[in-house]
This record gives C-alpha cells, structure tokens and sequence, in this order.
C-alpha cells in the first residue's frame, strides 16, 4: 500500500526508528574494525564516478530497512511518472520533464498527447546555430563588431545553473569570450559588470522563465537603457537576445520573439540549465560541449530509471540523507567539492534542495509532523576546511558531508592535487574515526607534555568521531561528469521528496517576501502613507528614510 502522507506513521519508518536506537550505540571506526569489505560493500561505480557512502552509520540491515521505506511510498512508480510526463507537480499541475531535456536517445515523451521531444530538438538546434554564429564572430554587434562580452541577466535558477556550469567547466571556455553574470537587484551587480565592457562587444541575454521577475526586468531594463544610449535603440536586435517561456511578455519588453529562445513549463526553475536557459554555458564552451553535459546527466538519468534501489546512486544518496536527518536528528548537510572550477556547486545545490524540499504541507494536503528538507551549506576545500571544519570535527551535533573530488586536475602543477586529494581523504577519515580522549592523552604525553598539561588539554584535543560523510570521485571535471553530477543530486532531492511526500517543485515559500517588498516599496519612497506593519519594520522604514534623506 502507497502512503498518502503521514510516512512517519508507517511500518517502514518505525522499523527504522528501533534500529536507529541500536545503531546509536556503535561507533563507525568498530563497524570498519569488523568488516574489512565494508568499503566494497557500501559504494557503487557508474562509469569513472564512484560513490562512497561506506562512512556512513549504517549496516546491511540498516540499507535493507531504507530500502523497503523506498519502496513502500511507491519509489518505483514516481521514478516512472515522472520520467514519462505525468504531472507530478501537483500544486500547479506541471509535467516535471527537466530529464526530457537531455533525452539523448530521443525516445519521445508525451504531455496531452504531444511529444515534447519534436520542440526541445528544434530549440537545440537553434541554440547550436546561434551560439556557434556568436562564437565564430558570424552574429556581430550593431557596428559590425564580434561579440565576446556575454551577460546573462537572470535570478535563482535563471543564474546560478548558467553561473555555476560555466565556472566549473572555464577550461573549455572560448579564450575570446568573456561570461558576466547579473542577477542582484542592487544596482551595484549592474553598474560592477557595466563598468567592464563596451556596449559595441556586449550580448545580453535576458534569461527569465516567467519574464515577470523584478530583479531579471530591472537589470535588463537598466542594460537596455545603457546600451540604447550608447548604441541607439536600432541596436538593440543585434544585442539582446531572450531565454523565456512567455512570448507576450518579451515582445513587450522591445525584444524580437525571433531572438528567443524558448523552453516550457515542464522545466523548473531551478532545473533549468539543461534547456534554453543554459545559452550562456553553449555560447562560453561549445555546443558540443554543452551537449556533452546532457549525455552526462542522461546517463545518470537511465541509471536512475533502470538501477535496482540497493544499488541506484541517486536512491542511495537520498536514503542516507533521510536516515541522517529524520533518525539521527542531523539537520544540516555541507557539500564541499575538492576543486577550485566546482566553488558554486554548493550555491546551485543549495537552491535544489533548499527550494525543493524545503516544504512543510504533504500531497495529501496536511501539515507534516516530521521534518522534511535540511540545511545545505559548504564550500571548496581546502578554503573550508580553515573555516567551518572546526564545527564539524568538534561540534556537538555531527553534520553529514559530501565530499567531491577529481583524481586529475585541470592544473596539475608540482604537488598542488596530491595535496589537496590527501586533505580530502584524511578529512573523511578523521570525521569517520575521530580521536578518543586517551588517544590524545597518549600523543600529548609522546610530546613531552607534563601531566598536568596532559590532563588538562586531553578533552580539548580530542574528536568525537562517527561523523557520516559520503565520497564522490571521479576522473577529472568535463562537461559529461558535471551532467552526471548535477542530474545525480536532481534526482536525490526528488527521491527524498517522494518519501516525504511533498511537492519538490514548487516554491510558494518564496512568495510572502515577495508581495510585502511590493507594498513597502512606495512607503520607503514617500509615495504611499505608511501601512500596518509591526513596530519594528515601521521603525527600520523610518530610520532608514531619515538616513537616505
Ligand atoms: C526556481 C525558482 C526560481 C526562479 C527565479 C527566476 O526553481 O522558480 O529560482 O528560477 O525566481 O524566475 P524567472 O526565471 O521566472 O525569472
């Protein structure tokens, strides 16, 4: 039987619940001490990407109990819908068909009895031929010049995908094209990016799903602006170009539905990089290499589909952060990638979780009484590690990590990536094994310590331990093992949305901020007598006022 809702209530979680409490008694350095597989055991390979999830505090028993959880909320039937168009996304009735995108063997896939492939094929191609005109200096500026500055305009999944994709892959990037991201609505993320180029190089691309957005429409407007006094508005066809599913709405904005290009409501936001939306990414590195980055995720997608649970990455990875959260208690998850190119991974990851998950009313429409998504934080290592490290080898509550790691660099200069994959791998040891109190007794005393300092310093220097962490290698950052990568943690955050029943794609959270900014605006500007607000936002408006004036 499929739950509705209530998953803590079922036989499946109580079975955990009571294994849990035994498992809280073992430490992790004794389940290695006893089982010498364990490492062999809890990792799965697809391809060069190998998942390690051994440091982790499961046993067998612990993998089958999640598994079955899996299965009792009816994984298997979800993973089909929404791979084949059913509107999952019940909340505003959408088909969720992001893997429709990166459907590299074309099979077609329906929504009201048209296949979607026929459309996603022709948007391809003309992001080919545009992107490949811009590179090769064929589409030119108004005075005839190439085109080598390229802004995306966009906010939240209409910017970090782009963002983060282009960072990651810069060793593919085109020497001659420069990649500029605006998304902030303070004037500072447009006037910073301005103050770099000249308008007769720039190409903007305005990337908005709804193109309602305030931020997206205040910076392009802005830009507009910049470049028609520079240029004259007869320039603007040959300088702003649109990503957008609302053809109205950027004929209105003044430009050409022949310079759009277009994507659906089938496709989040925030899973959005993999259409027309990641124009900056084919532009920057290449459609071949942008489509490289689709058959990647399209094989971590067909791995998805096609793995049994117990040894499907995605079903894995959402089951140990379900184990960690829901049992353990641990409400926070830090990502933290080994390579410079893969330093906004943790912002694109936070936002898929986050906004995904981050929900608290099931499918069956009642107020959930178990927690659903957590925290995700994190940062390049070894940066890090110098910063919040500290917290999760000596906090008191353990937070869960996953860490990310090449074998080769880009840059592989003198000892620079022996160094850093060393740091990785002891970072996961000394989190898994920690160091008990006598241990450091006995190192404080090797030292040379007195015994007063040996007594003294004992506890401080020593490490809980048993903090899980997951591994993820792989041979080196290109575009096919950043799909796999991306498409991998998509389909995590939607396996831990079916098992707590809630609706990964929506974000109505983002809206009540949203609509009182709207009424505060003309209060701040004196336009509106002052609404019914609390004390303290009547007074921040007030102070803040007199310090403007
Ligand atoms: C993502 C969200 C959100 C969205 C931005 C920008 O899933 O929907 O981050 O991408 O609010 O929206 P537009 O693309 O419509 O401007």
């Amino acid at each position: 039987m499929i739950l509705k809702s209530g998953v803590n209530k079922s036989r499946a979680w109580k079975k955990l619940e009571r294994h849990c409490k035994k498992m809280k008694k073992l430490h992790m350095r004794e389940l290695f001490e006893k089982d010498n597989n364990r490492a062999s055991k809890f990792s799965i390979q697809l391809e060069s990407l190998l998942f390690d999830y051994s440091k982790n505090r499961i046993t067998e028993k612990t993998m089958a109990y999640l598994i079955d959880l899996a299965k009792s909320r009816g994984l298997e039937d979800k993973i089909k819908a929404m791979f084949s168009g059913e509107r999952i996304n019940i909340t505003e009735n959408r088909a969720v068909l992001h893997t429709a995108l990166r459907n590299r063997a074309n099979t077609p896939v329906y929504v009201d009895g048209e296949n979607v492939m026929v459309k996603i094929n022709e948007v391809l191609a003309k992001m080919r031929k545009f992107s490949e005109a811009v590179r090769f200096g064929e589409f030119k500026g108004h005075t005839g010049k190439k085109l080598t500055n390229i802004v995306n305009i966009g906010i939240g999944g209409s910017d970090l995908g782009p963002k983060m994709a282009v960072e990651a892959l810069k060793k593919y990037k085109a020497k001659d094209i420069n990649t500029y991201f605006i998304s902030n609505i303070d004037g500072t993320a447009c006037a910073e990016v301005l103050n770099k180029i000249d308008p007769e190089t720039t190409l903007f691309i305005v990337a908005s799903k709804t193109f309602t957005t305030v931020e997206t429409l205040t910076n392009a407007k802005t830009c507009r602006k910049w470049l028609v006094d520079a240029l004259g508005e007869h320039a603007v066809s040959k300088h702003f170009v649109a990503l957008s599913t609302n053809t109205q709405k950027v004929k209105e904005f003044g430009i050409d539905p022949e310079n759009m290009f277009e994507f659906w409501d089938f496709v989040g936001g925030r899973y959005s990089m993999w259409s027309a939306i990641g124009l900056s990414i084919a532009i920057a590195v290449g459609m071949d290499n942008f489509e490289k980055m689709l058959d990647g995720a399209y094989a971590m997608d067909m791995h998805f589909l096609h793995t049994d649970f117990a040894h499907n990455i995605p079903v894995i990875l959402a089951l140990l952060g379900i184990w960690n959260s829901n049992f353990f208690g641990l409400r926070s998850n830090a990502l933290v990638p080994y390579d410079q190119y893969l330093s906004l991974i943790p912002a694109y990851m936070q936002q898929l979780e986050m906004e995904s998950n981050g929900k608290f009313v099931s499918m069956g429409n009642d107020f959930i009484k178990y927690n659903t998504g957590t925290v995700l934080f994190g940062g390049p290592g070894t940066d890090v590690q110098h910063s919040f490290f500290q917290m999760l080898h000596q906090g008191t509550t353990p937070i869960p990590v996953d860490f990310i790691i090449p074998a080769i660099s880009h840059n592989e200069i003198g000892e620079h990536h022996e160094i850093l994959v060393s740091n990785v791998l002891a970072q996961g040891e000394a989190l898994m094994r920690g160091k008990t109190v006598k241990e450091a007794a006995a190192e404080l005393a090797a030292k040379g310590k007195s015994k007063e300092e040996v007594n003294f310093l004992k506890k401080f220097k020593s490490f809980p331990g048993n903090n899980p962490s997951n591994t993820i290698v792989f041979k080196k950052i290109d575009p096919y093992a950043l799909g796999m990568l991306v498409a991998m943690y998509e389909h995590k955050v939607f396996v831990q949305g079916v098992i707590w029943d809630i609706d990964s794609f929506d974000q109505f959270g983002v809206e009540l901020g949203k609509e009182m900014a709207t009424n505060i605006l003309p209060e701040l500007q004196g336009n509106a007598a002052e609404g019914r607000h609390d004390s303290s936002t009547s007074a921040l408006i007030g102070y803040i006022r007199r310090l403007r004036k």
